[in-house]
């Protein structure tokens, strides 16, 4: 016994704290002994910044102990995992919920006006030679997914990666994804004269997603993906906090745990910032890294003509936009004015751009304008950042990202929360920091194109007002099929108009279901390149497209085709092709009978009867 005394005594003078207040928390007092140098240090933090409500419960030594050390491997990961540490975490959550409390505007002063950037138009001569040069360019990129996210609007049960972006082939998103980098990087090697540069692949997971993610990733072989080229980066979440001091939440699940919660894609610049990687990137000539989301499936097609605008327009940073409806889900990027001349081009998310606009001058708020549409680009998080720049930035800032702090409190004095809250951040606040020299610039295509994710449950969806995208399992994958009918009819196919068809109370058009693999076409002039003669496809047909060198050659469609190449085959394919097809059957998402990722769409495809060609 007389050795513990000591050594709490010792420890004591390391806190540095005098007996008055080692006694005011006296069941931590008699536990120091348990601890190490390093985890006194962390008590020390945690003391000086006003916590210590968390060991309040503490009981003797000898009961718990391990838990004890267990709490403190849990607030050693919160403390290393957060720019600055715990005590940085706390500082600046009792500033953002003071501010919050105080109803401070995180606008106050900023006038916001619509933005100018570059309004692509799919197809034309300028959109034909951004997707050039930006096929050049992307040899020289790194992509990463941010996919942290539990996605609980969506509600699926699995992770959101996984799910097919279409049913007609199944292929998920993740295996989408790196599908399109992989031809991608082939395309661009070619150019480069066969150059092997091998585009890097970041997959930021958390808790939530990581062991899932990585699974799909080795069940499938990384979709062809060498696996040295895959990195994942795994979020911690952050601390709860349970009142306007910032006093950490202590988890109701377990009195010797914090409570946690996410921290938002904002995460990924220090992640990336502290892995490392931008500083392999940059010494192996990398100039850009691209930034995308998790259940996207058009995204892959605005990435070649966007990042032909990054490198044209020498943007430090491009976020892709789409236009947008008023009140829609997605945030307006907006440009805002201080008073004292302070100027940026930002995305205002889309709770905050109502009030913002309200209290500056716009009586009505988020509106569209007599174009049907917001007149501020809806930004799609879709982001291009020059490396260099990006890397000279988080030198200065280590990657943290303007946080903000959203309590949900129990009444009008502000003083109490409903439940614990956190700090938040979002990855597309990197400019907020920026120095008004940085070229920061939005590039603007057709939504059709470029933007159609999953992120809503069935029952939410249907009931998305009139006009506005319902988001979901359906109009993701109903969009797919759609802008692949509207690419082929701007290279001359002769593609049928849709039919309106309702699913999980959701109408939708539904196209022929046309889907390729990336390989077979990247841009616009791929396309074009191989598609001749008088070619037609019927609003009842399905063709898939499998292989690279697949030309398609006054060929008439009624029906469903395979079309499937070994490597470098060339396969013509004409004539006409009628068959029986596959068939949409409608089915109600609470139908457990069928599969989840199949009832939250509502179809299913019957494949009656198909030709395949080789
Ligand atoms: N994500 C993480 O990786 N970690 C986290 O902690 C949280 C999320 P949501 P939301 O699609 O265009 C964003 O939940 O609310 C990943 C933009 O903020 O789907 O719809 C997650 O896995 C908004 O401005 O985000 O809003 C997913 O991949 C608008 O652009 C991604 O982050 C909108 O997306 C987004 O998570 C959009």
């Amino acid at each position: 016994m007389a050795s513990s005394v000591d050594s709490t005594a010792l420890k004591l003078s390391q806190l540095g704290i005098n007996a008055d207040f080692a006694s005011s928390v006296p069941n931590l007092k008699k536990n120091l002994h348990l601890l190490s140098a390093e985890q006194v240090d962390l008590v020390k933090i945690l003391l000086e910044m006003g916590q210590t409500h968390l060991f309040e419960h503490w009981p003797e030594p000898g009961v718990d102990d391990n838990e004890k050390k267990a709490f403190f491997d849990q607030v050693a990961r919160l403390n290393s995992s957060y720019p600055g540490g715990l005590a940085s975490y706390i500082q600046t959550a009792r500033g953002l919920l003071a501010d919050s409390k105080a109803g401070k505007n995180p606008f106050d002063g900023f006038i916001p006006s619509v933005p100018t950037g570059e309004v692509l138009t799919f197809g034309d001569d300028s959109f034909i030679s951004f997707e050039e040069r930006g096929v050049k360019e992307v040899r020289k990129a790194a992509f990463v997914l941010v996919a942290g996210g539990l996605g609980e609007r969506l509600g699926y049960n699995g992770i959101k990666v996984a799910l097919p972006a279409e049913t007609t082939t199944g292929t998920c998103f993740l295996q989408s994804y790196i599908e399109y980098v992989l031809a991608l990087q082939e395309a661009s090697n070619k150019l480069a004269g066969g150059s092997q540069a091998e585009i890097p692949f970041v997959i930021m997971t958390s808790d939530d997603t990581h062991t899932r993610t990585l699974e799909l990733l080795e069940s499938n072989s990384y979709f062809g993906m060498k696996p040295t080229q895959v990195k994942l980066l795994k979020q911690e979440k952050v601390a709860c906090l349970d009142d306007n001091d910032a006093r950490l939440a202590v988890d109701p699940h377990n009195k010797y745990r914090i409570q946690t919660k996410p921290h938002g894609h904002g995460d990924v610049h220090a992640l990336l910032y502290s892995s490392g990687l931008l500083k392999n990137w940059l010494d192996a000539g990398l100039r850009w890294v691209l930034f995308f989301q998790d259940t996207n499936g058009l995204l892959f097609k605005a990435i070649p003509a966007s990042l032909g605008v990054s490198a044209t327009r020498d943007y430090h940073v491009n976020s892709l936009a789409v236009p947008r409806k008023a009140k829609e889900a997605i945030g307006g990027i907006t440009r805002l004015t201080h008073a004292d001349g302070r100027s940026m081009v930002i995305n205002v998310e889309y709770n905050q751009l109502d009030p913002l606009l309200r209290a500056t001058g716009f009586p009505d708020g988020d509106v569209n304008n007599e174009t049907g549409f917001s007149p501020f680009p809806g930004n799609i998080n879709q982001l291009i950042l020059e490396l260099g720049p990006y890397i000279d930035e988080l030198s200065k800032t280590g990657g943290a990202i303007k946080e903000f702090v959203n309590p949900k409190y129990k009444d009008a004095s502000k003083t109490s929360f409903k439940s614990s809250t956190r700090l938040e951040c979002m990855m597309q606040d990197y400019p907020k920091t920026l120095p008004p020299s940085a070229r920061v610039g939005f590039t603007v295509m057709d939504t059709w194109l470029a933007y159609a994710p999953v992120k809503n449950n069935p029952e939410d969806a249907a009931k998305v007002p009139k006009g506005n995208p319902y988001h979901s399992a359906t109009s993701g994958e109903m969009a797919i099929y759609r802008a692949n009918s509207l690419v082929l009819r701007k290279a001359g196919v002769q593609v049928a108009d849709p039919v309106k068809q309702a699913f999980n109370a959701q109408e939708v058009e539904v196209w022929p279901r046309i889907t390729w693999k990336p390989k077979w076409a990247l841009t616009f002039s791929d396309i074009k390149s191989k598609v001749s003669g008088k070619c037609s496809i019927s609003q009842r047909s399905t063709m898939v497209i499998k292989g690279r060198n697949v030309y398609l050659q006054d060929l008439s469609l009624d029906g469903t085709l395979i079309v499937n190449a070994v490597e470098d085959a060339e396969v013509k394919v004409s004539g006409s092709v009628q068959n029986k097809g596959w068939a949409l059957e409608p089915v109600d998402y609470k139908d457990t009978s069928v599969p989840e990722e199949i009832r939250i769409r509502g179809f299913r495809i019957n494949k009656i009867e198909q030709e395949e060609r080789n």
